[in-house]
């Protein structure tokens, strides 16, 4: 609940529903059991980028931590379960302190007391945030050597370019001059890779995106019927993204927290943009919001990418 009183998970479903192309924000795929999917989605053989990119900060994890130098402060975007971070933080030269950002305030304070025990030396300060509107300015530990953003999953791929730009200027902002921050972006490639990564053979990314609509019944009062909605992965090549949509198998109507929506026969609600921004264009991007990108690490077959920028 926000300060005016309305769910904002209810209005992003009442106003997406209430428009010509059906689309809900894909931030809402992710409660406990959407998670977990995801995490099952992460093991999957069609779905590269985690284990790609995994193997690129291990087999990069030295030449990244001595781009970055001795007692950096790292701070990092979106952190989830903190795997990612710990090949990094194992490869620095005393890091100095560790600021791990996440919406979920009880999860974040778990992995991070975890962590906590882990790195003895290590100053932990878990900050509860939504990545897109952090204010850690002055905030941020002082002293040390250089401040380092860390942004693994390519997440990065899901946001419009406002958003990245917003995102970019804002954290170069909050992590000030002669600062660095390491990205993982995921590589356009031929639709014969990708559809397959967002459509598996064993259905876990169509149970992630019904989920969706099972979390709209359970928390919205909903009454979708999940039997006539089908999974649909698709290559939008003209802006080189994924969407997922989830299709009506029938003209149907459905009712949401009261209100009624009808659906013809094949339309779809789009659920989610997966897109693979080639590092040319992201270094334009990184440019204009105040960021040079440096370094870039890849695996043999050019899947994956991980960059460095550094604060012009
Ligand atoms: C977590 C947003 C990076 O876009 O690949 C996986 C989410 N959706 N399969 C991605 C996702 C369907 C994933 N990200």
């Amino acid at each position: 609940m926000d300060g005016a009183g309305i769910d904002p998970f209810l209005q992003d479903v009442l106003t997406g529903l209430a428009r010509d192309q059906k689309s809900i924000p894909s931030r809402w795929l992710y409660d406990a059991r959407g998670s977990r999917l995801f995490d099952d989605i992460t093991e999957l053989d069609e779905y590269y980028p985690t284990r790609t990119e995994l193997t690129i900060l291990n087999e990069q994890a030295a030449a990244m931590a001595d781009a970055i130098g001795p007692e950096a402060v790292i701070v990092e975007y979106g952190a989830g379960s903190l795997l990612k971070v710990r090949i990094l933080l194992d490869a620095l030269e005393r890091p100095k302190a560790f600021v791990p950002v996440d919406i979920s305030s009880e999860h974040l304070k778990e992995a991070a007391h975890e962590l906590k025990s882990a790195y003895g030396e290590l100053e932990v300060y878990p900050v509860a945030a939504d990545f897109m509107d952090t204010n850690l300015g002055s905030n941020l530990p002082g002293g040390g050597g250089r401040r380092a953003g860390f942004f693994p999953g390519s997440t990065m791929g899901n946001l419009l370019d406002r958003d990245i730009d917003s995102f970019l200027r804002t954290t170069r902002e909050d992590l000030g001059e002669g600062a660095c921050f390491i990205i993982g972006l995921d590589q356009p490639k031929s639709p014969d890779i990708l559809v397959p990564a967002y459509d598996d053979a064993k259905g876990v990314t169509a149970e992630f995106n019904l989920n969706l609509l099972r979390r709209i019944n359970r928390e919205l009062d909903g009454n979708f019927d999940l039997e006539s909605f089908k999974h649909e992965a698709r290559w939008n090549d003209a802006v080189s993204r994924i969407e997922m949509h989830l299709r009506s198998l029938k003209a149907q109507t459905v009712e949401v927290a009261g209100q009624t929506f009808k659906f013809e026969k094949g339309e779809t609600i789009h659920t989610e943009n997966s897109r693979k921004i080639a590092l040319d264009r992201f270094a334009e991007m990184a440019e204009s919001a105040g960021w040079e990108l440096t370094r870039k690490w890849t695996d043999e077959n050019g899947l994956f990418a991980v960059v460095l920028l550094e604060a012009r």
